[in-house]
């Protein structure tokens, strides 16, 4: 019998952010296995288990998982949550790609040491570029996708709820993504993950931003 889902990060957000969403909307337990210090990242390298010494890496049916997209995207194959055909699944990989290079702007911002411009440049483009497209699609549709929950629709959830935290008020101008956010948060198993004491990860802190620098010996921000 294939063991327990682990995950292996950083106890913060960062990439592995998404993962925990849709494993928790899949309604799959995972144990989290967080690096704290260099030398456990050491040992992960030196244990074979980093394709491409990096995380975040996912141990789930006896393999051990790298690069984001590809574990998001074999948790939404085996869960159900990636559309009923390649027409379908096209489509959310789309709106997914999209909501990922929103999302990796707002996960960079603790790194940057100068942010402002970079947020007055994120919430242009959230405005302009991102949320129009999901405000259009959402007019009349419940979902993104093919009448049924995907991926996507958890990634649009989790990006919303990110830009609404830099930028409150952000969704006024988007009732339809609002009011699909308020759909998604009814979701038992989203509304669990919300709560308080979840593995939910809270915003970036000082915290976060040193142990990241540690763990990965960065010595200059990350791009
Ligand atoms: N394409 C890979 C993926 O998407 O999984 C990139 C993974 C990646 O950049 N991993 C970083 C890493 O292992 C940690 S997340 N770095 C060590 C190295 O030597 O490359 C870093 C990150 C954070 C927040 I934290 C935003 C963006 C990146």
């Amino acid at each position: 019998m294939a063991g327990k889902v682990v995950l292996h990060y950083i106890n913060g957000r960062g990439k592995m952010e998404s993962i925990r969403w849709l494993l928790t909307v899949a309604e799959v337990e995972f144990d989290e296995m967080y690096l704290t210090a260099h030398e456990q990242y050491e040992k992960l390298q030196s244990d074979g288990a980093l394709m491409f010494q990096q995380v975040p890496m996912v141990e789930i049916d006896g393999m051990k998982l790298i690069q984001t997209k590809a574990i998001l995207n074999y948790i939404a194959e085996k869960y159900n949550l990636h559309g009923k055909d390649l027409k379908d699944r096209v489509m959310i990989n789309m709106y997914s790609e999209g909501l990922m290079d929103l999302m990796e702007m707002i996960m960079i911002l603790p790194f940057t040491p100068d942010p402002q411009p970079k947020l007055d440049n994120i919430q242009s483009k959230a405005k302009e570029r991102y949320l129009p497209v999901f405000e259009k699609v959402l007019s009349g549709n419940i979902y993104l996708v093919g009448g049924k929950l995907s991926c996507a629709d958890v990634q649009l959830l989790e990006c919303t709820l990110m830009l609404e935290e830099k930028f409150p008020g952000i969704l006024g101008d988007f009732r339809n993504v609002k009011s699909f956010q308020g759909r998604m948060i009814q979701i038992p198993a989203i509304n669990r993950f919300l709560q308080p004491g979840s593995k939910r990860r809270p915003q970036p802190d000082e915290n976060y931003v040193k142990t990241v620098m540690e763990v990965f010996q960065v010595k200059k921000p990350l791009p």
